[in-house]
């Protein structure tokens, strides 16, 4: 069955030394770059936010980073900065092999909505036209690697699984933040939606 890789927001900002920095981050570029050939598309995923955007904890006076608060489509973990449209630390990882995808997906561009999945924004309605360019492909198996494996990663392959996608979750080639939990609880999400971790 024709399979997609789908390479989940490999940028400097999740990277060490970035304004969101996954542990490990950087670890996972090589791998990634390694799997590309056996696919038979490459996608990106690309975190990309204005300088205010609602998901930003600079947004909201007060506000501690990592805190939660309730937004009109749930509650949002407020995030420091990071991934600003045109900024480096929204460029992808300089190791990447960008050069092989055929497709970049944006997301989390409208300033009053989040998007961890690379189908949906939190509202879980507002489409990213994911679903739509894998189907026209007729790539109907998807494989997801990048960062981070407890929110982007996790929301996109858990929508991928229920928009009828044989789906699978690449651990070795994720990272996790881990914020309370965020983790394990991820993981058991993505199993109960019924995606493979391998
Ligand atoms: C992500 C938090 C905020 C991710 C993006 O890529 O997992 N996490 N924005
Ligand atoms: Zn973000």
């Amino acid at each position: 069955m024709p399979t997609a890789l789908i390479v989940i927001d490999a940028q400097v900002d999740f990277c060490p030394g970035g304004r969101l920095a996954v542990a490990g981050g950087d670890e996972i570029i090589a791998p990634i770059n390694d799997l590309m050939a056996d696919y038979d598309a490459v996608i990106l995923t690309q975190d990309w936010h204005p300088a205010d955007h609602s998901s930003f904890a600079d947004s909201h006076p007060g506000a501690e980073p990592f805190s939660t608060v309730q937004m009109d489509y749930g509650p949002q973990v407020l995030w420091p900065q990071h991934c600003v449209i045109g900024s480096p630390g929204a460029g992808f990882h300089p190791a990447l092999a960008v050069d092989v995808a055929d497709v970049v997906i944006r997301k989390g561009f409208r300033p009053e909505i989040d998007s961890y999945s690379a189908f949906f924004e939190n509202d879980h309605q507002t489409r990213t036209g994911l679903e739509g360019y894998l189907r026209e492909r007729g790539l109907m198996r998807v494989d997801f690697v990048g960062l981070a494996l407890d929110f982007c990663v996790a929301w996109s392959a858990i929508d991928a699984a229920r928009l009828g996608f044989t789906t699978r979750v690449i651990e070795d080639a994720t990272r996790a933040i881990d914020l309370n939990g965020s983790r394990a609880a991820a993981r058991e999400a993505m199993r109960a939606a019924g995606v493979t971790l391998t």
